[in-house]
């Protein structure tokens, strides 16, 4: 699909307008028709062909002009023409978190700035903090931006990398001799960022098999091809490597191109302490190939129990894989519902009917909406009255469709000084309360961990909404102390979220781990702002697995009536 393309390009053509200081009405429009197409559930290019483009909302013939010229061209002319008016080095500066288009005019015009390397210098040397408007707090957050930056370049998002994996496995597997297709890599381990893709083909003609792939759509560069293995650059900007193997060293290639290379260090240690040799092409036993056409021939010829993916990181695994200790992971059927969702009272794009008819359809038991409360006003939170309104259509709800509980929830705001966004009385209507920080969450570590623990001192808090509000490759986590919250959610039985968007996956592995280890609960959700976003849960589930999370660590694998006896149990402690 190109949406997520076409939409970063009308973002664009907004945020260059901005650092030219154009029209402000243009620049909203094009801003919304990026929200439009980027959230859009149907392929644009489907649309256009079908000549539907004018239906959508917000797309004047103007818009619906460039749109087609992308679709016949792949390129908007409005679009180079304005990439033409700023000196070359400004766009990337807008992947800088906490540097916007006002900011990168004032620097370019000011202190003419015109690219990464220059406005590290203005830095450096103080002159940025010493524009009007800017100042020592806002250059210091402009600089851990950078530092953020040039931390993740290069990888890319597990949500955005592993649909499009996906798709090429399946492409694949229709090339004629191919018998099997599997992702491997980071991809296959489920990690929440990808440097690059690595594919594994089972066929007898591997060089058939290259000269098919390397012609696929959506290659932008074949940076090498040969007889077994290719290597091509995607327009999406990330590589993929494909390797050709035989059936009788499959499994063998698999584990190897699996690895994490921490894990198979491990293993490959293991099989040298009983005197076997272990390689990409089997596990040998002189010149002898014992096992390689599976994985599991290879654990189990090892002593090990099976590793699944998730967990080959070298954090213990391969010990409990010899002593028989290792936990029973959650599935996508241990979850019984969904405790974090929007719906178009605050700013998601659907109904509390739509939501739960599709939970209903994914065979959960209960869903909790969550509004937003009313200090997130970009959101259009709900202030204490309006919130009142939205319980009474939840409970309308309730009562109208059958087989699914619905409950009546909110994702509160935890305000600067840590207190929440409705008062007790307020908040005591509700069946479960969320409290999140939308808010200075580049403060320091003491403020904000302050923050975080003043609102978990409050009765009616029962689970902490994405804990360390990190977008990946957007956002930096807060600078929390885990630790001490970790220890404070367990003596106060209160739930972290691992919020299972794709882009958050907040907490992360390790702190679940963490969190798991301190018999902390664990709310795996989806903060889904259409029903399509309730599918996201398959990231949490598989964050939930590299942290080692069971069923028994979550609080949504509890059924409706254990999750409101775990409820009660603090309401009471309340009187
Ligand atoms: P990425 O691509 O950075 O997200 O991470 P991976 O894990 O996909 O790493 P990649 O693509 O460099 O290599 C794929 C796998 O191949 C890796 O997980 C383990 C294996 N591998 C690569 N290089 C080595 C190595 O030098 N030694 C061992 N034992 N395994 C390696
Ligand atoms: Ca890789
Ligand atoms: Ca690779
Ligand atoms: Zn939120």
């Amino acid at each position: 699909m190109k949406n997520r393309e076409l939409a970063s390009i009308f973002e664009q053509m907004a945020d260059l307008l901005e650092i030219l200081g154009q029209d402000p009405f243009r620049i909203n429009s094009y801003r919304k028709v990026a929200r439009i197409v980027g959230d859009l559930t149907e392929d644009i290019e489907g649309l256009w062909k079908q000549g539907r483009v004018g239906e959508l909302p917000g797309v004047g013939k103007n818009t619906a002009g460039r749109i087609d010229e992308y679709c016949k061209t792949g390129r908007i002319t409005a679009h180079q023409e304005l990439l033409k008016q700023v000196p070359a080095g400004l766009p990337e500066l807008l992947d800088i978190s906490g540097l916007g288009p006002k900011t990168i005019a004032k620097v370019w015009r000011q202190l003419e700035v015109t690219s990464l390397d220059e406005l590290q210098q203005v830095i450096d040397d103080g002159r940025l903090a010493e524009l009007p408007g800017l100042g020592q707090k806002k250059a210091k957050q402009i600089a851990r931006g950078i530092v953020f930056r040039q931390k993740t370049a290069g990888r890319t998002p597990l949500g955005i990398a592993l649909p499009i994996a996906e798709d090429l496995a399946e492409q694949l597997s229709r090339i004629a001799g191919v018998s099997r297709v599997e992702i491997a890599g980071s991809a296959r381990r489920r990690c929440e960022t990808i440097g690059d893709v690595d594919l594994l083909v089972q066929a007898g003609q591997g060089k058939k098999v290259i000269e098919a792939f390397t012609k696929f759509d959506g290659i932008s560069e074949v940076l090498a091809a040969g007889t077994t293995k290719a290597s091509v650059l995607l327009k999406e900007g990330f590589q993929v490597d494909v390797r050709v193997v035989s059936k009788k060293s499959f499994g063998a290639a698999l584990a190897y191109f699996t690895g994490s290379k921490a894990h198979n260090v491990a293993v490959r240690g293991i099989a040298v302490d009983k005197k076997l040799k272990l390689n990409e092409y089997g596990l040998f036993k002189g010149e002898r190939r014992i096992a390689g056409a599976d994985e599991s021939g290879i654990y189990s010829k090892l002593g090990l129990d099976f590793v699944v993916p998730e967990i080959r990181e070298d954090r213990g695994e391969i010990q409990a894989a010899q002593n028989g200790t290792l936990p029973n992971l959650l599935e996508i059927s241990d979850i019984r519902g969904d405790l974090h969702m929007h719906t178009t009272a605050s700013d998601g794009t659907t109904t509390i009917e739509e939501l739960a008819q599709a939970a209903k359809d994914m065979g959960y038991e209960y869903i909790a909406v969550t509004e937003h409360s009313g200090s997130s006003a970009i959101a259009h939170g709900l202030n204490a009255e309006r919130l009142l309104e939205q319980i009474e259509k939840v409970r309308q709800a309730d009562i109208r469709i059958k087989g699914i509980k619905i409950l009546a929830s909110a994702e509160v705001d935890i305000l600067a000084d840590g207190s929440l966004d409705y008062p007790p009385k307020v908040l005591d209507k509700l069946d479960l309360v969320t409290a999140s920080i939308h808010s200075g969450l580049a403060g320091s570590a003491q403020k904000v961990t302050f923050r975080l623990l003043k609102a978990m001192e409050s009765p009616y808090v029962d689970i902490i909404g994405h804990p360390t509000g990190r977008l990946l490759g957007q956002r930096e986590a807060m600078d929390l102390d885990m630790a001490q919250i970790i220890a404070t959610a367990a003596e106060r039985q209160i739930a972290l979220e691992l919020n299972s968007h794709w882009v958050r996956l907040d907490l992360k592995d390790v702190h679940l781990r963490m969190a798991k280890e301190h018999g902390v609960k664990i709310a795996l959700c989806t903060d889904a702002h259409s029903v399509e976003d309730l599918q996201n849960i398959r990231y949490g589930i598989w964050t939930a697995r590299r942290g080692w999370l069971q069923a028994s660590d979550v609080l949504n694998a509890k059924t409706a009536e254990e999750l409101v006896e775990w409820v009660n149990a603090r309401r009471e402690a309340r009187k």
